[in-house]
């Protein structure tokens, strides 16, 4: 297990695509777990392998509130949506900002899973938020990316400066 370096906004590696998996491999479980530890450690409730560098289409996500189920999504897709639901949201790329974003309420989403099987099911509330962000960053899209043109300023720059300090 190892926890992995999560990219910060503005780097451009965020905005890579990432590319599908063609074999659920053990390496790929390794890198899914050291995933899941990243995230658990963040704190966060999802992680996607662009975040982590990895041009990869893998998510983790864990909307629990004790670690207790761990999902683990690959090549994962929405193939319906519906309704409108308005949450704010936060990201691990994008530390200490939150901002409303409207995304799908209700979404049906085809996946494989960590064994390797095609898998399909419903997700609603927070778990949909939540895949349908993950799924941005694999197209490398950021939730600020449905800000306005000035909020979505006001949070590089202030990213900007954090980063220059840290150098
Ligand atoms: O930890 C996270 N919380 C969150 C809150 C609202 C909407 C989406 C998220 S995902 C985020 C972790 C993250 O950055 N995943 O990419
Ligand atoms: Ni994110």
């Amino acid at each position: 297990m190892a926890i992995l370096n999560i990219l910060h906004y503005p780097d451009p590696r965020l905005r890579n695509k990432a590319l599908p998996v063609e074999a659920v491999t053990d390496d790929i479980r390794q890198l899914a777990d050291d995933m899941l530890e990243t995230m658990y450690e963040a704190p966060g409730i999802g992680l996607a392998a662009i975040q982590v560098n990895v041009q990869k289409r893998l998510i983790v996500i864990d909307i629990s509130e004790d670690k207790s189920d761990p999902l683990i999504l690959i090549n994962p897709e929405v193939i319906a949506a519906e309704g409108e639901r308005e949450f704010e949201e936060g990201c691990l790329s994008v530390p200490e900002a939150y901002e409303a974003v409207t995304r799908a309420d209700r979404i049906k989403v085809k996946a494989i899973n960590r064994d390797g099987d095609n898998m399909e099911f419903d997700a609603e509330g927070l778990l949909a938020t939540c895949i349908q962000h993950e799924i941005d960053h694999l197209d490398g899209k950021l939730f600020v990316d449905y800000l306005s043109n000035l909020k979505r300023q006001r949070i590089r720059k202030k990213l900007e400066k954090h980063q220059k300090q840290k150098l």
